[in-house]
This record gives structure tokens, C-alpha cells and sequence, in this order.
């Protein structure tokens, strides 16, 4: 009565209870590189990096715990089993398995999967919930039944009281669940931000460095800038970096934009909580600590905690509970085709050049640049939802799909017509402006409007009201926009629409 258990890249997690479950004298674990997952989008190469060298040091922890496990390398799949189905189709004829284990996918395209599988494979089939996340999808499902209009805010406060988190005699600690009223200050270019703590790459990374630069040399990203953690050790010294270092830091500079420095304050933890190395209550705890030992305040850890207990959340009951067809959402018809350069980053306007070249080429760009440079600008632009998709699943070492989808086509695109956000997240070249320095080493001017020099965000704002003012002319918080637009004289709007539609017809050359 041997069981197989079916892991994949993104539950490299020893403590799951599946794991716990097995026998290791009997049992099986298959992990395996496949094309299947290595090619659904054009990956960065440095996210194909990561995830193949953290596997294969999973692999190697778990075969140090004992375990009997089944792990098959990229050059050994890709001209023999290309799928899931494919590898498990000839596993279970090497051995009479009694039972296939699974952990539930990130996401719909595997579920469909794993749903073929029960009823059609000639053998049970289990499947644990996920321990990626501080809830599980019934208990978030249940929020979100009960919430006919769910807003983070209030799942957030009901997280907090369920967690205890920076909770004392059943309130918030500090007298308000929110601090990011606080968290609001533009980038000081005298603030020095102390280096993320790099990894060096050990033989194991070397070989699949070696790996991703064969196989696929065409897709986007920059071998030389991986400096990854890749097991859970490392990730805890990066998380242990981040608390000692950045943290205190993090909510002073949460929105702020700052020319050449990728990272500002932000924790770049991400890809290590959604890969299963870390946990994330545990980082929240870790905040939690260095608040109560005074060593940062609490405007910086509310508003770290905020974005792993509320969004991360939030967003992953929101993706499941609203069902496959969210990914269809484009409420403003956005169709135009994307600019060359998102695929290359040779453009001009500065904050752009630099949230895009990151991107691309380390695999990253901080929140703010992912909302508000680049989304913002997809926006505006009226950029086709489907392709803005793909481009963020494929860029971001951090990126699947239940994060990005409802980040991009909810947020920043309101592509759902404002579920996830109650507003669209339009702005124009001032608040890029009153954020950071990018503007000074730029060619365009966020003064102006219309004209050669005018920082295009300016133009595209207007016209983006101008176009969508039956939209917006009833919602509360953009009727102001609205009627500032329906204010200015016909000769100044007239002159905006045209250099407007001038920018959109040559977005390749901005
Ligand atoms: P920090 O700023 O240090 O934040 C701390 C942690 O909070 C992050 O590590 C992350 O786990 C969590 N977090 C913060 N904001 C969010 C959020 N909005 N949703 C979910 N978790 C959040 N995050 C991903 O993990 N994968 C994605 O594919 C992804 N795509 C995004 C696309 C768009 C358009 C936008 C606007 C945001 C996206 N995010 C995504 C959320 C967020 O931008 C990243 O989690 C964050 O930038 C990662 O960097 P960090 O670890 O330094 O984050
Ligand atoms: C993203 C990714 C990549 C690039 N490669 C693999 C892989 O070879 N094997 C695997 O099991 N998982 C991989 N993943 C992650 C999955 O595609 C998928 O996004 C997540 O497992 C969703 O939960």
C-alpha cells in the first residue's frame, strides 16, 4: 500500500503535514522539472533559475530526512514527459501505488488538472490543502460569502483579530488597525539604504544556471544578477536581514520612488513565501517581535504586517472565490497592443526605463513601481488586459497567478470594475513627481502637458477621464477628476486629446 506524493516548485515546505504523514520506509515524493511549467508564459530566466535550484535543494534535504523520492531533472523531461499527466503516466507504472498524494495548486490551470486526475488515474486521489498561507480557502471563502462588497480593510482588521497580531486585550495595538496615513513620505536622496544580503551560488545553482542559459537563452532576464537564497536557511537569513536592517525603514518609504535603488526598504521576500520556504505567519511574527523589542516602529511594521496578513491574503481568497472567468475581466475595454520596449526597456522616461529594465532584467521592481509606473501607465494607455497579464506572470521571479492576476487585472488595470480596488489607480506625472527624484534625470517634464518635453503620464491622464467620464462621472471618489476635466476650456482639451492620441499611435517611440 506504497503512496506517491505529487509536489510542485512552489511547496518546498518540510513541515507540511502531508510530508509529516508519510512513511519514508514505503512512500514516495515526485518533483520534477517539466516544460509543462517551465514554458505556460516566457519565464525570466532568473525565476526558472531560482525555482529549479530551490527544488533541487529541497530535493537534497529531503532525501538527508530520509524520504524516497522521485526527482527528475529539465533535460531528462523535456523530450520525454512534457506534463504532469505525462510523468505520472509512467511513475505509476514503475510501481503499484495505492494512493497519489497532492497539495492543492496556486492555481485554476493545475486544478484542472488534478481534478482529470481523480476519477480517471486507476487509483485514489488525495489532496491537502495548502500551507502557503495563513488561512485556508474555506475560511476565506467563508469571509468573502459573508462579505457581498469585501474591501481588504475589513478582512484585514477580522485577520488581525483572528491572529492576535499587534493585538493587546482584543484591540489594535497603538488605538487604529491602520497606520498608512504614515507611510506616505517621498524618497529623501540623502537616506542611505544598506545592501540586501546577496548568496553566492553554490555547485547545485551553478549546474542549473548553466541549465536555464542553454534552454532558454530567448527568454527575458539577466543570469548574472542571481544572488538568490535558495533553501529555507538562507531564505531565514534574508528575512533576518530585512528585520535587522530595512524594516525600521519600510513604512517611512513604503510609496516612495528613488532613481537607482531597486529595493528602497522593501523586504524582497516575496518569491520565498510564495515558494514555501518561509512561512508567512512566521515573517509576520518575526515583524511582530522586532516592534515589541523596540527595534522599529509601528507605522513599519503595521503597514510590512498589512501586506502579508491583509493583501497577500486577500488577494489569494479573492482570485479562488470570484472563479476562473475573473481572468476575462476588462471592464474598460482596454485593447492596444503592448510597446516593444516592455520586452526591452529602452525607453525614455525615467521612472519607466528604471522599473521596467528591473524587471526584466533582475526579475523585480518594488510595489509602487509595479502599481504606479508601470501599471498606471497600462492603464492609461488603455493597454490590453490579457497581454499586461502575461507580461507580469512572466517577468517577476515572485509571479503565480494567484497573486498576479488579481494585482494586475484588478488593481492596477480595474479590469473588474473595481472589486479589488475602489478606484482605479490613475495618476499623472505630478504624483510620479512628488514621490521620488526620477523626474530630474529625466527628458520629459511632469510640468507639462502637451508638447515634445511633456511627461506623457500627463496627456494619457486626461484622455483616460476624457475617454471613460460615463464610467466615472457617478463613482465618488472620481467624479472630482471628472468634473476638473469638464472644466477646462474646449481649446485645452482639444489640444490634450490630440497630443494624446499622438503618444498613443507612437507608444514604441516614447
Ligand atoms: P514588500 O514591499 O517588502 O512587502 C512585503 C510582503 O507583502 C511581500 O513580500 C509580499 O509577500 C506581500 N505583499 C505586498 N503587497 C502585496 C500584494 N499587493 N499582494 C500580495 N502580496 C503582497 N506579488 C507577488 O508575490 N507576485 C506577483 O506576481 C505580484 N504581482 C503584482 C502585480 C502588480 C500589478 C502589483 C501592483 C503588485 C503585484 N504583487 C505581486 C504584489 C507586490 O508588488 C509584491 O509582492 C512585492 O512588490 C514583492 O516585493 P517585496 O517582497 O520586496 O515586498
Ligand atoms: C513556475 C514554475 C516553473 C518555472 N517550473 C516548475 C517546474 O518545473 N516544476 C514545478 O513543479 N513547478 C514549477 N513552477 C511552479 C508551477 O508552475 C506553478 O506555478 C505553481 O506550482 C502553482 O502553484
Amino acid at each position: 500500500s506504497r503512496r506517491l506524493l505529487l509536489l510542485l516548485g512552489d511547496q518546498l515546505d518540510l513541515s507540511h503535514p502531508a510530508l509529516q504523514q508519510l512513511d519514508r520506509q514505503r512512500d514516495h515524493i515526485l518533483l520534477a522539472e517539466l516544460h509543462q511549467e517551465a514554458s505556460y508564459v516566457p519565464h525570466n530566466k532568473l525565476k526558472i533559475a531560482l525555482i529549479f535550484s530551490a527544488m533541487r535543494h529541497f530535493a537534497a534535504e529531503l532525501r538527508e530526512q530520509g524520504f524516497y523520492l522521485y526527482y527528475y531533472d529539465y533535460v531528462e523531461t523535456k523530450d520525454n514527459w512534457a506534463s504532469f499527466s505525462q510523468l505520472l503516466n509512467h511513475q505509476l507504472n514503475l510501481h503499484d501505488y495505492a494512493q497519489l498524494w497532492l497539495i492543492e495548486p496556486g492555481e485554476y490551470r493545475l486544478q484542472a488538472q488534478y481534478k482529470h486526475w481523480q476519477g480517471n488515474l486507476p487509483l485514489p486521489v488525495q489532496q491537502f490543502p495548502s500551507h502557503n498561507f495563513i488561512f485556508s480557502r474555506t475560511q476565506m471563502h467563508q469571509w468573502f460569502a459573508a462579505h457581498p462588497q469585501p474591501r481588504m480593510e475589513h478582512f484585514y482588521q477580522w485577520a488581525r483579530q483572528q491572529t492576535g497580531l499587534l493585538m493587546e486585550s482584543g484591540r489594535p495595538i497603538g488605538g487604529k488597525y491602520n497606520f498608512d496615513k504614515q507611510n506616505r513620505r517621498p524618497w529623501s536622496p540623502t537616506e542611505q539604504v544598506p545592501t540586501p544580503r546577496a548568496f553566492r551560488s553554490d555547485k547545485l545553482t551553478q549546474e542549473v544556471l548553466h541549465l536555464v542559459s542553454q534552454e532558454f537563452s530567448d527568454n527575458p532576464g539577466k543570469l548574472e544578477h542571481f544572488n538568490y537564497a535558495v533553501c529555507r536557511e538562507q531564505a531565514l537569513l534574508a528575512l533576518d536581514d530585512f528585520i535587522q536592517n530595512r524594516l525600521a525603514k519600510f513604512g517611512d518609504y513604503q510609496d516612495a520612488l528613488a532613481d537607482n535603488q531597486p529595493a528602497v526598504f522593501h523586504s524582497l521576500l516575496s518569491v520565498y513565501i510564495n515558494l514555501g520556504l518561509l512561512s508567512p505567519l512566521d515573517v509576520c511574527q518575526q515583524a511582530q517581535q522586532a516592534y515589541q523589542q523596540g527595534h522599529a516602529p509601528l507605522n513599519a511594521v503595521e503597514g510590512f504586517i498589512r501586506q502579508i496578513l491583509g493583501w497577500r491574503e486577500y488577494v489569494r481568497g479573492l482570485y479562488w472565490f470570484m472563479g476562473e472567468d475573473y481572468a476575462q475581466g476588462n471592464y474598460l475595454q482596454a485593447e492596444r497592443a503592448l510597446p516593444d520596449w516592455f520586452w526591452h526597456a529602452k525607453v525614455q522616461m525615467r521612472c519607466m526605463q528604471q522599473a521596467i529594465g528591473n524587471s526584466l532584467h533582475r526579475a523585480y521592481a518594488h510595489h509602487i513601481q509595479r502599481l504606479m509606473v508601470i501599471g498606471n501607465f497600462c492603464l492609461l494607455a488603455g493597454l490590453d488586459v490579457r497581454s499586461v497579464c502575461t507580461w507580469y506572470l512572466a517577468v517577476y521571479v515572485d509571479a503565480f497567478e494567484w497573486v498576479e492576476l488579481p494585482n494586475t487585472l484588478g488593481m492596477a488595470l480595474y479590469a473588474d470594475g473595481g472589486i479589488l480596488a475602489s478606484k482605479p489607480y490613475a495618476a499623472s506625472g505630478n504624483y510620479l513627481h512628488k514621490m521620488g527624484n526620477h523626474c530630474q534625470h529625466c527628458p520629459y517634464s511632469p510640468k507639462q502637458t502637451t508638447g515634445l518635453r511633456a511627461c506623457p503620464y500627463n496627456a494619457l491622464y486626461w484622455q483616460f477621464i476624457d475617454t471613460h467620464q460615463q464610467a466615472f462621472a457617478a463613482h465618488p471618489r472620481m467624479a472630482l477628476m471628472v468634473a476638473q476635466w469638464q472644466k477646462k476650456s474646449h481649446s485645452e482639451q482639444n489640444a490634450i486629446r490630440d497630443w494624446a492620441g499622438k503618444l498613443l499611435t507612437n507608444l514604441d517611440r516614447l
